[in-house]
């Protein structure tokens, strides 16, 4: 037994998303998202779901609001539905869409809760993809002429933002893997989504530094960490790509300037060239306040000649695993932490995603969801461990406030504190809640 105890002035939060959770995907103006069409195809998402209902926060987001005021959390990570505000991705703006916000923002204030605004967590207007979407450098500037939208309208309301949710999932696991909307296979157009997105992500900081935004900004990438199953080089180098891959591709660029060339090389031996215009890592570069770190999982890995992309394959450890299959390694939180800490100095980071999925059901009223309070006590404790050593940790979200529409999964996997009723849209606090709210009114918990 160990009491994990936080700095006092540490912000605790919970996270959600657009399209995961909002609904009313056609009213008010709304228009398709690359999502809205992806569902559509067979076989895309899990038992055909959509987002057209999901938790329909669009029409409760008052009744979610008292569940966050009754949890204590300090911070409410939510993302703007693109196709909202601009239903064709530029040029005319919806303002009931617009007012939507404005509506839901000012209710998190007046209740105490601080607004963090994740302007692009996956929902592309469909007339975007129309025209090549993140593959055409044409959506760079649509990007930047929405962001500058929001930072305006919501100047004075919303000091936290965050440009891009998980890049490497919109570029990679969208577009190669294909397991994402829009669903290609294709490497070349995946890396050129990459880092268009990047150019996307400092240009619209350059916007908010130029418009003299009152807050702070910064970007989310998701992140992994394969431990080497030995200490032969082989096995380092394939864990030092496969880390790369998330760390060192979407940070070097914001960091240093430039890519990290051993995944050039390796790229450009799978035949794929970087297409990159002059100015582009400047504009990627711009200083950023703070970066958001999404963790879930991680695992042991070695060399395997010619397996997958990177010669690389995952041990079965025998890890426990969450519902999803993830195996659970919070070891690899606080390595990742460690790693991109000495990588790019003490850079503030909040922890904008991290959590479990487990699909436990309401019985009598109450969810015994103990597993996944074991999850978030072993990261939490990774997480302290890693502040001890030196990272530079502002804030904690856990993924997701909400039970919610998991992509590709559609909604059979739940990774919520709260259970909801995907019938009658009931919401049930689970144990989880519980716990997580005693434990951000103590500031410590018993491990
Ligand atoms: C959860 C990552 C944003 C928020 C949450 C899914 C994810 C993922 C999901 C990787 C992945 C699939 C599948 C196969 C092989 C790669 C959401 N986060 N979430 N975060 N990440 N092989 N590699 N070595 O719902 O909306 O990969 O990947």
């Amino acid at each position: 037994m160990a009491i994990i105890e936080f700095p006092k002035d540490m912000k605790w939060g919970a996270a959600t998303a657009s399209y995961q959770i909002e609904g009313a995907a056609f009213e008010d103006g709304r228009e398709a998202s690359i999502w809205d069409t992806f569902c559509r195809i067979p076989g895309k998402v899990r038992d055909g779901d959509n987002g057209d209902i999901a938790c329909d926060s669009y029409h409760r987001y008052e009744e979610d609001i008292k569940i966050m005021k009754e949890l204590g959390i300090d911070t409410y990570r939510f993302s703007v539905a693109w196709p909202r505000i601009f239903p064709k991705g530029r040029g005319q703006v919806n303002q009931a869409g617009v007012d939507f916000y404005h509506r839901f923002v000012d209710a998190l204030l007046e209740n105490g809760i601080e607004p963090m605004c994740t302007l692009y967590h996956w929902d592309l207007p469909q007339a975007l993809q129309d025209e090549g979407g993140w593959g055409n450098r044409s959506t760079i500037d649509a990007f930047v002429e929405y962001s500058e939208f929001m930072f305006k309208e919501f100047s004075g309301k919303i000091k936290n933002w965050i440009t891009l949710n998980e890049p490497w999932c919109v570029s990679f696991l969208s577009n190669f893997i294909g397991e994402h909307a829009p669903g290609f296979k294709d490497l070349q157009l995946a890396t050129d989504v990459s880092h268009h997105l990047l150019v996307a992500h400092g240009r619209s900081v350059k916007a908010f530094r130029a418009l003299g935004v009152d807050g702070q900004i910064g970007y989310a990438p998701n992140v992994t960490w394969k431990e080497p199953f030995s200490d032969k080089q082989e096995d380092i180098d394939a864990c030092k790509r496969e880390v790369a891959w998330f760390v060192e591709w979407f940070m070097d660029p914001v960091f240093k300037g430039s890519y990290p060339q051993f995944m050039v090389d390796w790229f450009a031996d799978k035949g794929v060239k970087m297409n990159i215009q002059d100015g582009d890592l400047e504009d990627i570069s711009q200083p950023i306040d703070f970066m958001g770190i999404n963790y879930y999982t991680g695992n042991v890995a070695r060399y395997k000649e010619d397996n997958g992309l990177f010669s690389s394959e995952d041990l079965d450890m025998n890890y426990d695993r969450t519902d999803i299959g993830w195996p659970i390694y919070p070891e690899g939180f606080y390595k990742v932490l460690c790693y991109i800490t000495e990588l790019y100095g003490e850079v503030p980071i909040y922890i904008t995603e991290n959590g479990s999925c487990y699909n436990d059901e309401p019985v009598d009223g109450r969810v015994k969801d103990d597993r996944r309070i074991s999850y978030l006590k072993l990261h939490l404790a990774a997480l302290k461990r890693s502040m001890d050593s030196g990272v530079n940790i502002k804030g904690y979200l856990t993924w997701s406030l909400l039970d919610n529409f998991e992509w590709a999964f559609g909604y059979s996997m739940r990774f919520g504190i709260v259970h909801v009723n995907y019938r009658t849209l009931e919401r049930t606090p689970k144990d989880s809640y519980y716990w997580y709210k005693q434990t951000l009114a103590n500031g410590f918990y018993e491990l």
